[in-house]
């Protein structure tokens, strides 16, 4: 059985997963998840109690969430593609800490807008959170500018995960009109490079429900009610 990527939309975490996928080549499905309602609801947190996405089915029928441990899942399935590096090597040490440095601080400067987006927020709070979030997303773009440190990629001369899961993220400062991304050369040239990257135009194609070409291994769509069958069969 392929593992099952949960994964949410709109704009959702889980892009950088469904890119690390496709670009491993292996076969996949997909579990398309709606937020907030679907994510909030009972059904989906039998599979993360957690209510949040991305979550993923395994092919021995674990299921595994948050982004870093399904990303270094991913990874350790798919080591000589030069995506990620086994544990206890320096590469694994360098890609990890991105990951996590693009998972907290990088993912957290963009709370404060989701928050006034998603609660309605109006006059001095919408304020106070945007100007508060806009900072937040200045910071972390300047420090990841200088993590960069004007190579090609987050890790150096080749692309790893830690690039598939940084776009997925960093294209939040345009939704919300959070920073300006040429003020950092580095991450603009950058950013420019995965939107043409074929497995970047496919999860946005799915995430639009427009036709989208897997140069990976996309097995096709899995109901939230089948994958369910299928964890409980695994149990
Ligand atoms: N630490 C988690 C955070 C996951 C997360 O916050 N997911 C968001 C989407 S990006 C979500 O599912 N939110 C639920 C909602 O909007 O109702 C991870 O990195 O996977």
């Amino acid at each position: 059985m392929e593992p099952i990527l949960f994964y949410g939309v709109p704009e959702g975490c889980s892009f950088g997963s469904i890119v690390a996928l496709e670009w491993t080549g292996q076969p996949y499905r997909l579990c398309r998840i709606q937020m907030p309602e679907v994510v909030s609801g009972e059904a989906y947190r039998r599979i993360n109690p957690v209510g949040e996405t991305p979550s993923l089915m395994t092919e021995g029928g674990e299921v595994i969430s948050e982004s870093l441990a399904i990303l270094n899942h991913i990874g350790a399935r798919a080591l000589d593609g030069g995506l990620a590096f086994p544990q206890g090597s320096r590469e694994f040490d360098r890609l990890n800490a991105m990951l996590a440095f693009l998972n907290t601080s990088f993912f957290n400067a963009f709370s404060p807008l989701w928050y006034a987006l998603e609660h309605g927020s109006e006059g001095a709070e919408k304020a106070a959170l945007t100007a508060y979030g806009q900072a937040l997303a200045a910071k972390t773009h300047a420090q990841l500018e200088a993590l960069l440190g004007g190579r090609d990629w987050l890790l150096g001369n080749r692309r790893s995960l830690a690039d598939a899961y940084f776009f997925g993220i960093a294209r939040w400062a345009d939704f919300h009109q959070a920073v300006d991304r040429r003020d950092y050369p580095g991450l603009h040239t950058l950013f420019e490079r995965l939107r043409d990257d074929p497995a970047v135009r496919f999860a946005l194609a799915i995430e639009h429900e427009e036709a989208a070409d897997s140069t990976g291994g996309f097995a096709g769509h899995v109901g939230l009610e089948e994958a369910l069958q299928l964890v409980r069969a695994a149990a």
